[in-house]
């Protein structure tokens, strides 16, 4: 999928809504419209790459503050435990086919996950 046809494309420029927790030069963040625990934000980079190996092995840059603003968003909205997820390729669930960190926190996350 190219980042014209990609939903987070759209939030990324405002085309589609999203409840916007942060922006960076480099990142959006917003709430996941089916929330798993009591925070549940995604973290993108504004550029479109289809997950977190192919963004890393782009633009580091890019990938490095996407980890720096999941840590901020957890640190501000947790108890200092929280879970970061990067669900890549369809068999371990991934859906939207653009880069995003899930950011889970504010209660006891189960292991192993499903
Ligand atoms: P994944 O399964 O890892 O690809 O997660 C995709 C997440 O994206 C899923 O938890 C639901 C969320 N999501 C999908 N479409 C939208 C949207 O339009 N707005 C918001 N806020 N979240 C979305």
């Amino acid at each position: 999928m190219s980042g014209e046809d990609c939903i987070f494309c759209k939030i990324v420029s405002g085309e589609i809504p999203a409840e916007i927790v942060s922006t960076t030069d480099h990142t959006v963040a917003f709430r996941d419209l089916d929330p798993q625990a009591p925070t549940h934000v995604l973290v993108i980079p504004k550029r479109h790459e289809p997950d977190i190996g192919s963004l890393a092995a782009a633009d580091p840059d890019a990938t490095i503050a996407l980890l720096a603003e999941a840590r901020q968003i957890a640190t501000k909205e947790g108890n200092g435990s929280y879970r970061l997820v990067f669900n890549t390729g369809a068999d371990a669930h991934q859906t939207v086919f653009h880069c995003h960190a899930h950011v889970l926190a504010g209660r006891e996350l189960g292991w192993p996950p499903g």
